[in-house]
């Protein structure tokens, strides 16, 4: 497989360097558009500041409703259900699939070969926790399930030809 996977990232490289190769040899000496960049130039001026502040406005928009719960000691002495997960090239194990809604779930991830990030979806696909899955590092993640429902988890660090194919599910089901 690996095999495989070299030998169409090499075959990309090469196309790529040979349309590189033609554009570069195909190209003259630019010609002077003072005209054009006199106008563009100020519009230029404008655009930074609108960049700018659009940033900044974004920006805090989007940071302020902060999506994670505290990581810290938020849910300290509380009684957690342990989930182990590993990420692989392209696959994810987990020790268990199935957790209950209303109790910490702890999820102590880690990667078995390169990063992957590990993604938890809601059954309208929408990101409900997310952590990075580093060999060498287990990252401990803390997420409260208020649904019951098919999860899915899902890679969200590119990390080779079938990333997209790391799909897991992850059953949540009503405390009784
Ligand atoms: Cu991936």
């Amino acid at each position: 497989m690996q095999t495989t996977v070299w030998f169409i990232t090499l075959v990309g490289v090469a196309l790529l360097a040979a349309v590189f190769y033609y554009v570069i040899s195909n190209s003259q000496t630019p010609e002077d558009y003072s005209s054009v960049q006199q106008k563009w130039y100020r519009f230029r001026h404008k655009w930074f500041y609108f960049i700018a502040i659009f940033g900044i406005v974004v920006t805090l928009a989007t940071l302020i409703p902060f999506p994670l719960p505290s990581q810290d000691a938020a849910y300290a002495g509380e009684d957690y259900q342990v989930v182990d997960v590993s990420g692989h090239q392209w696959y994810w194990t987990m020790s268990t699939d199935t957790v209950v809604t209303g109790k910490p779930v702890a999820f102590y991830v880690t990667g078995a070969d390169v990063n992957h990030g590990f993604g938890v979806y809601d059954e309208n696909l929408k990101l409900v926790a997310q952590v990075q899955a580093m060999p060498g590092y287990t990252n401990k993640l803390i997420h409260i399930f208020d649904q019951p429902g098919k999860y899915r988890i899902l890679c969200l660090e590119y990390c080779g030809l079938a990333h997209h194919a790391m799909i897991a599910e992850l059953k949540v089901e009503a405390a009784s």
